[in-house]
């Protein structure tokens, strides 16, 4: 058996091969998923990105030495298989391949470090540190195919909304979300950080004309957290636009969300249905609750919540069995959101910051925000910066900067909604939290 590809190329995915190309000869590529012996018959589940589909090999068929040939094969070999295509109604997905030649590319170790088949399952952290074996599992990668087409459709909507897509830099001189959570890096003979957010840059950008950017990129958040809603590097979708207030932007986040579920539905009913989820895709517009209402709601549930406290996970839990699904929480306390949020022009001790809840996690926040110099000047000192690190985006407000607002949604924690799994480590392919740095 040959362990090179010569002239073999793959014909087919195995989710391609179906009782209309009953008879035809295909070549596929994959991954032995199992391979089970019963003396006059061996048959193979191949996988390969998109699918499990079985191999037939009947020792009265094919020949003696080709049938010993598939004996010696074991669990995880790659191969290449050349086979017709045949209706059958045992196997399953209606169809199996009878093989007439096969080549074996490549040998797996064994015993494996976890099971791909999940018979016997694994625990996070032995999934984690054999992360590519963990991925081929069926059940993993659809995970990550949902994210992606999810990312994709962001991007598609995005766009039809007239949003230009940017890239700002990750190496940064200064925090923007509050100076705890920074990753401090060495910069040459300088101290520099990695990005918090694109946040100062996304309002510079309004100043620069650009009117509605956006950014899917990662973010460093140096939190010590060791939850299932945390990690330390993520990937987050961020837009700004200019002329634009609060709820011009509540609006679009809103019908992004609902959008992208419709299309994920669309576009992902096989992912979906391995992992047994029914997604939901909620009508717009979203409920509104007042922070107000929301300390009440969570005193009421016999949680403690004084008013001008962000949510403790407790408030979050509290407000999550009263509100099921996606809703806003909007007039938040000006002192507890960041100094580039907007007061309310009623009420300056709130402001026009909202967040983005499903259930009881939190998606997305954002705001409309400060665009006069004085008062940004004032915010920052307030908040205990000091407005010369600023200096480069204090700037951008001095020669004629619109009024805009903009949000920040964490890819991440997107997905887990869409998904409906319950750590966050189980939607990123190589997580980054407290305690892993590799793979
Ligand atoms: P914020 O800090 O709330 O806002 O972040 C926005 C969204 O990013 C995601 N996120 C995280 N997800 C997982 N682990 C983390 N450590 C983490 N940190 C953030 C969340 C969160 O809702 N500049 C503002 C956005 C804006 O106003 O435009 C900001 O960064 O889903």
């Amino acid at each position: 058996m040959s362990d090179s590809l010569e002239k073999w190329k793959r014909t087919h995915y195995s989710k391609e091969v179906n009782q209309d190309i009953n008879g035809e000869t295909v070549t596929l590529m994959g991954w032995i998923h199992e391979i089970r012996d019963l003396g006059g018959i061996i048959f193979i589940l191949l996988r390969d990105r998109d699918g499990i589909i079985q191999v037939t090999a009947p020792s009265k068929k094919i020949s003696t030495d080709f049938f010993k040939e598939i004996r010696k094969l074991k669990k995880e070999a790659v191969i290449a298989i050349k086979g017709s295509v045949q209706k059958s109604s045992k196997a399953p997905g209606g169809v199996e391949i009878i093989p007439d030649a096969l080549k074996l590319l490549n040998e797996a170790k064994l015993p494996l470090p976890l099971d791909i088949t999940e018979k016997v399952k694994a625990e996070i952290d032995t999934r984690l540190d054999a992360r590519f074996l963990d991925l081929r599992k069926p059940t993993v990668s659809a995970i990550f195919k949902i994210k992606s087409r999810m990312l994709h459709s962001v991007r598609l909507f995005l766009e039809r909304e007239g949003f230009i897509e940017v890239n700002t830099p990750k190496l940064v001189a200064s925090a923007t979300e509050g100076g705890t959570e920074l990753f401090p890096i060495t910069y040459f003979e300088r101290e520099a950080f990695l990005g918090q957010s694109p946040q100062l840059y996304k309002q510079m950008m309004m100043s620069a004309g650009f009117d509605k950017v956006y950014e899917i990129a990662p973010i460093f958040r140096a939190e010590e957290h060791d939850t299932l809603r945390h990690l330390n590097e993520v990937i987050s979708v961020d837009i700004e636009a200019s002329f634009l207030d609060h709820e011009d932007v509540m609006n679009i986040l809103e019908r992004l969300v609902s959008t992208v579920l419709e299309e994920v539905q669309d576009n992902c009913e096989t992912e979906l249905k391995l992992l047994e989820r029914d997604l939901f895709v909620p009508e717009t517009p979203f409920e509104r609750i007042d922070y107000d209402e929301v300390v009440d709601i969570v005193n009421s549930k016999g949680t403690l919540m004084r008013y001008g406290e962000d949510l403790s996970r407790a408030a979050e839990k509290a407000m999550g069995e009263f509100m099921d699904g996606y809703h806003f929480i909007t007039g938040w306390p000006s002192d507890i959101k960041p100094f580039y949020v907007m007061p309310s022009d009623e009420n300056p001790k709130k402001s026009y910051a909202f967040d983005l809840m499903y259930k009881d996690l939190e998606i997305s926040s954002g705001a409309r925000r400060v665009h006069k110099y004085d008062l940004l000047v004032e915010r920052i000192k307030k908040q205990g910066l000091n407005p010369e690190s600023f200096e480069r985006y204090l700037a951008a407000f001095e020669y004629g900067i619109p009024p805009h607002a903009g949000w920040g949604l964490g890819s991440e924690r997107f997905t887990m909604c869409i998904t409906g799994v319950n750590n966050i480590r189980e939607t990123v392919l190589f997580p980054r939290d407290r305690r892993r740095l590799t793979p």
